[in-house]
């Protein structure tokens, strides 16, 4: 199910089978409504030391004398909430501030009203069309004393209040990497690399497919079949995974073992590298240590043992199997190496919110269609991320674990990224190329 380069036309072909009998009394969409801002705070009154990230529902704090969170040592500080504001009505807008002490607001990248660093404006007006989404920035800075920060808005059909969580929405790629391979096909794919200023790298390379990024945003391991002949049908079969070293720029070759490997997971550390590989005569799971030359089999089972994820605290491994007969997700605790079942109705590609709250994976157990589920770690609560007509695969977290990334086929054959804001329930698309598979989320 994960849409590997093995697996990813069958999967296509039987997306396009079932759009065609696709049920037509799906649930309704919710209507898109807002969550939030996201907020950063910084541990110096000048936007320096980033040491807080989070999303907030509003610009509406008052912190008296104290500071917006424990990891704030001290009483300068200062926050920046990045986002977009979607007004509902075509009007004038008077926006204004109650903060001490300073703020400054920039919508579509005009500065509105300017009170940091010497600014004399503490409000201003802008026409805004109802239903557009504009980017927006407050700035806010605390320099001593009592602390408190609220925006606030009003025109001929908002009366006085607090700019609501219901129009504001938090950057669709507000932080880390997202690497994608550009093609189901092995030998064609290239993988890419997506920032949050919206520029988009190609890696180096040719063959190149199932990014992974590492936590902390500087490793990228992926599957290739760089040193094999794809003209000999023999070792056509042999894929290897590759490590590129961003502080190096330098790529290694991290297995060397006859057939498949591939499906690369980083630990939360990133000193570990799960994989998945053919080279004992079935898929089974391993677990390598690439800087000291350290290779474990893990699993050890005749069915297909595949993409495996690491849990946030790094002590188990999810995967998938179809030991069962279909796809399943199991967990396995790395010190005993005790197995559990967590799906029985189908569940595969599974995902780790690095928070440890959830994890994500994908199951047909519904209509017959790859949707996006969630559950608890230990296999509790299992529930839809979100339902529509489409194949959505390969979910992957954010770094601050309120967002999912995933690959969805909207006609059959075109896939793109999309990231699911899983607070406010809103679906915005990364990718437009129509070709864009298994998104990997790093810092
Ligand atoms: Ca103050
Ligand atoms: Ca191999
Ligand atoms: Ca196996």
């Amino acid at each position: 199910m994960k849409m590997t380069w093995l697996a990813g036309v069958v999967l296509l072909f039987a997306g396009a089978y079932v759009r065609a009998e696709a049920p037509a009394a799906l649930p309704a969409a919710p209507e898109e409504t807002g969550s939030g801002l996201r907020g950063e705070y910084y541990d110096s009154p000048d936007f320096h030391n980033i040491t807080l990230v989070r999303l907030d529902a509003a610009v509406n704090f008052n912190w008296g004398m104290g500071t917006p969170d424990p990891l704030l040592t001290h009483d300068q500080f200062s926050a920046i909430w990045r986002g977009y504001i979607k007004p509902k009505f075509t009007e004038k807008y008077t926006f204004w501030r109650q903060s001490d002490d300073g703020m400054r607001l920039t919508i579509d990248g005009k500065v509105v009203f300017d009170a940091v660093l010497g600014g004399q404006t503490n409000q201003g007006d802008i026409e805004l069309t109802a239903g557009k989404k504009y980017p927006l920035l407050v700035e806010y800075q605390e320099t001593g004393g009592a602390a408190s920060a609220s925006l606030l808005w009003r025109s001929a059909s908002v009366h006085d209040e607090v700019v609501p969580t219901a129009v504001l929405y938090p950057p669709i790629l507000a932080s880390g990497r997202i690497a994608f391979a550009d093609n189901l096909n092995l030998q064609k794919s290239n993988i890419s690399i997506l920032t949050p200023d919206h520029t988009l790298k190609k890696m180096n390379g040719t063959m190149m497919a199932d990014p992974a990024v590492s936590p902390d945003g500087q490793k990228i391991a992926f599957t290739s079949g760089l040193h094999v002949s794809w003209t000999d049908p023999k070792i056509a079969k042999n894929t290897e995974i590759y490590l590129f070293d961003g502080k190096t720029g330098f790529t290694k070759r991290a297995t060397d073992a006859p057939l498949e490997d591939m499906q690369p997971a980083f630990s939360p550390d990133g000193k570990q590298i799960a994989f998945t590989s053919k080279r004992d005569g079935n898929w089974e799971i391993y677990l390598m240590t690439p800087s000291v030359n350290k290779l474990k089999r893990i699993t050890n089972n005749k069915a297909a043992d595949q993409a495996p994820a690491f849990s946030a605290d790094g002590k188990s491994l999810y995967f998938q199997t179809n030991r069962d007969g279909q796809w399943e997700i199991y967990v396995m605790d790395l010190d005993t190496g005790e197995e559990t079942r967590l799906t029985d109705r189908g569940g595969a590609s599974p995902a780790c919110s690095p928070d440890g709250r959830w994890v994500a994976f994908v199951s047909q157990r519904e209509g017959g269609r790859s949707q996006i589920y969630l559950m608890k770690p230990d296999g509790s609560e299992q529930q839809h991320a979100f339902t529509d007509a489409y194949e959505n695969d390969c979910p992957t977290f954010s770094p601050e674990s309120y967002e999912l990334a995933f690959a969805s086929t909207r006609d059959g054959k075109k896939s793109d990224i999309f990231v699911l804001n899983l607070v406010g329930k809103t679906i915005d698309q990364l990718t437009t190329t129509g070709s864009a598979y298994h998104p990997s989320w790093g810092r």
